[in-house]
């Protein structure tokens, strides 16, 4: 905070760090949410007296701004219009299904894009109000690709940081977008916009140099991109995870305790196979039923001895596709449990649910095998949650090559998921893989997630667009 009263550092993301609950009786209050993000950017907020602003979660939503943990918070409002509109609609309806290769087809309405021109507004004008002369921000994700446009026009001062947590489309997808042009302009707006792979980055530059009305170039610098006489850097910034953390509470004994138990509770099966993801048509849950499924049918594994456990959190319960992929997803496990089960003995376990974190890594620790299966994804955290919780060097990642992740985990078992019989071999081999293999391909996974946390990506990000760290005075000049 300076002293005009405005910060020196905000993130703006669609949700905040908390969620608003409203009770029966009308009482507010708030419940942390525990996302990844707010964990990684949490300690350099504190350490700058940093402010977040953002949706509470809840329509029509009149609240203050508040302060949580030494963290100002600025909520958003939208109305249910709004929610339906900017964010079910263009942002979950439009945009997540084309940047995701078009996996679900996307729906173009102009009414959702004009919610989304006045929601981004809005975001924009909430942080030009308590940002301070000079501030730093970093806008998060594809619902708010307008905001740095827009944010810039209004406080030319700022320093901006965007970054995509979703693929960016191939070229010839993304044109398909009525409105391609005002997306690449709002982006450029930024200083830095950060992608997680090489292939996003390159995506952009292309789309950015043929669609924003001729004012940019990409013939500078690598890496940059001239717009109006400014430039505007690009970089992949792979995400990760609070590695440490993790490998510590899997290390716990009540967590190694209740990972026993879960193995005794699934009939002490001789091999755990793992699915943990947002239930989303992207995962590829469907497709690696299917490879599970044939491969009882096939007998070459059997129902006595493996187990498959597919943990999915609800996930945009209001948006049609979701509801269709969950009834077929919901079959399927019926299908498979209906033919190969016996009582008291199903060979697929599938909770619909959110699990707390400790659970959640006692599923880590219990799983032989971690299928990711994702027709495509941003870069997936699950593979390296899977990975940081063994510690013992055992177990089998298959990973599909259309996560960002695979980038990076080339010692997993790589896998495309729309090749059943590749997708069937894979998870055999997995099955079967022997110990010192296992090892040798963990220890390899272990070393780079390991190495490379949330925390390396957050400051590599924020290196790069320039911000002093704390108690450091000149930027510090990365190339990206
Ligand atoms: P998501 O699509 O949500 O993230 P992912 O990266 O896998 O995908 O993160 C999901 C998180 O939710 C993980 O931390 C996981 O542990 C947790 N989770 C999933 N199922 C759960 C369950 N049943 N119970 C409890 N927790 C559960 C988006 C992009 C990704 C990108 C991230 C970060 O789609 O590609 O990796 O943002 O940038």
């Amino acid at each position: 905070m300076d002293d005009t009263g405005g910060s020196d550092f905000i993130v703006v993301a669609n949700r905040l760090p908390v969620d608003l609950v409203v009770g029966k009786d009308g009482t507010q209050s708030w419940k942390r949410s525990p996302g990844g993000l707010v964990t990684a950017l949490e300690p350099m907020l504190r350490a700058r007296d940093g402010a977040w602003v953002g949706w509470p979660g809840v329509p029509d939503a009149e609240v203050e701004p508040l302060e949580r943990d030494g963290l100002l918070l600025h909520p958003v409002t939208l109305s249910a219009g709004e929610v339906a509109e900017y964010y079910e609609g263009f942002s979950n309806g439009t945009l997540w299904p084309l940047y995701h290769d078009v996996v679900a087809t996307p729906m173009y309405h102009r009414h959702w894009w004009h919610a989304y021109v006045r929601v981004n507004q809005r975001f924009a004008e909430a942080v030009a109000k308590v940002a301070a002369p000079d501030a730093t921000v970093w806008v998060q994700d594809y619902q708010l690709q307008l905001v740095p446009a827009n944010l810039r026009k209004l406080r030319p001062d700022l320093r901006i940081g965007f970054f995509l947590h979703i693929p960016f489309p191939p070229t010839e997808l993304f044109l398909q977008l009525p409105w391609r042009s005002q997306i690449v302009e709002g982006l450029l707006g930024a200083d830095l916009v950060g992608f997680h792979t090489p292939g996003g980055v390159r995506n952009f530059r292309w789309l950015a140099t043929r669609l924003a009305s001729g004012r940019a170039s990409g013939g500078g610098k690598p890496g940059e991109i001239g717009v109006d006489g400014r430039s505007v850097k690009v970089g992949a910034f792979p995400i990760s995870i609070d590695s440490a953390r993790l490998d510590e509470l899997a290390r716990s004994e009540s967590v190694r305790a209740r990972a026993e138990e879960i193995r005794h509770e699934l009939g002490d099966p001789k091999r755990i196979v793992l699915g943990v993801d947002r239930l989303d048509y992207t995962k590829g849950i469907s497709a690696r039923l299917r490879a599970f499924h044939e491969l009882l049918e096939d007998g070459r594994i059997s129902a006595e001895d493996t187990v498959f456990v597919q943990l999915a959190t609800p996930s945009r319960e209001r948006v049609e596709h979701y509801q269709q992929m969950r009834d077929e997803i919901e079959l399927s496990v019926g299908r498979i449990n209906g033919e190969f089960a016996k009582v008291g003995r199903p060979p697929v376990h599938y909770l619909h649910q959110a699990l707390p974190r400790e659970e959640l890594v006692a599923f880590f620790v219990a799983a032989d095998v971690m299928l990711v299966t994702p027709l495509r994804d941003g870069m997936n955290l699950v593979a390296k949650e899977y990975v940081a919780c063994r510690s013992e060097e055992t177990g089998a990642l298959v990973l599909s090559e259309f996560t960002g992740a695979a980038g990076e985990l080339s010692s997993a078992l790589l896998i495309n998921p729309h090749d059943v019989d590749g997708m069937k071999d894979a998870l055999a081999a997995a099955l079967s893989m022997d110990a010192e293999e296992s090892r040798r391909r963990m220890r390899a996974l272990r070393r780079q997630v390991l190495t490379h946390d949330v925390d390396r990506w957050a400051r590599s990000f924020l290196d790069a667009l320039g911000l002093p760290r704390p108690g450091e005075t000149v930027p510090v000049d990365q190339d990206h």
